[in-house]
C-alpha cells in the first residue's frame, strides 16, 4: 500500500506527467471582435512574465479600445470617458496594441465603448483578463 502510493506519487510528479500544466507562452494574441459578439477573444489569456500581448481587430471591428482597469494597472490604448459621449478614443481595424508585461499579476481591462469597468468581473459587455504567470 505504502509503496503503491510512493509510487503514484513518482508517476504523478514526473517532469514530462500529464498533470503538468505547459509553460505560458512568450507572445499571445488577443482578438478584437465586433462580429457575431462584440468581445476579446479569448476573455482571459495567459502570458509569461515579461511577454507579450498583441491585440489584435478582427478584419472590420470597429469603435474599440483597451481600457486598463483595477490593480495592478497597465498602460491603456485608448482613452475611457462616459459611456455614450462620442469623443472616446478608440480604434477601428486595421489596429493592433501591443504591450509587454513585466510583472506577474491578473490585469484586468475592458472596452469603453461597448463595456465598463464591471464588465471583466460581471461577463458583460467587452471586458477581459491577462494573466501574468512567472
Ligand atoms: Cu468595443
Amino acid at each position: 500500500m505504502m509503496l503503491a502510493m510512493i509510487l503514484g506519487g513518482v508517476a504523478c510528479g514526473g517532469g514530462s506527467g500529464s498533470d503538468n500544466n505547459p509553460p505560458a507562452p512568450n507572445a499571445i494574441t488577443i482578438m478584437v471582435k465586433s462580429t457575431p459578439t462584440r468581445e476579446f477573444k479569448p476573455r482571459v489569456d495567459t502570458v509569461a512574465k515579461a511577454g507579450t500581448v498583441t491585440w489584435s481587430w478582427e478584419a472590420g471591428s470597429q469603435d474599440h479600445n483597451v481600457i486598463s482597469t483595477g490593480s495592478p494597472s497597465f498602460t491603456s490604448n485608448g482613452t475611457a470617458t462616459l459611456p455614450g459621449t462620442q469623443d472616446v478614443d478608440w480604434f477601428d481595424a486595421p489596429h493592433q496594441y501591443q504591450f509587454s508585461f513585466a510583472s506577474t499579476g491578473i490585469y484586468k481591462y475592458y472596452c469603453s465603448t461597448h463595456g465598463t469597468s464591471a464588465s471583466p468581473d460581471n461577463l458583460t459587455g467587452m471586458g477581459g483578463f491577462v494573466v501574468v504567470v512567472p
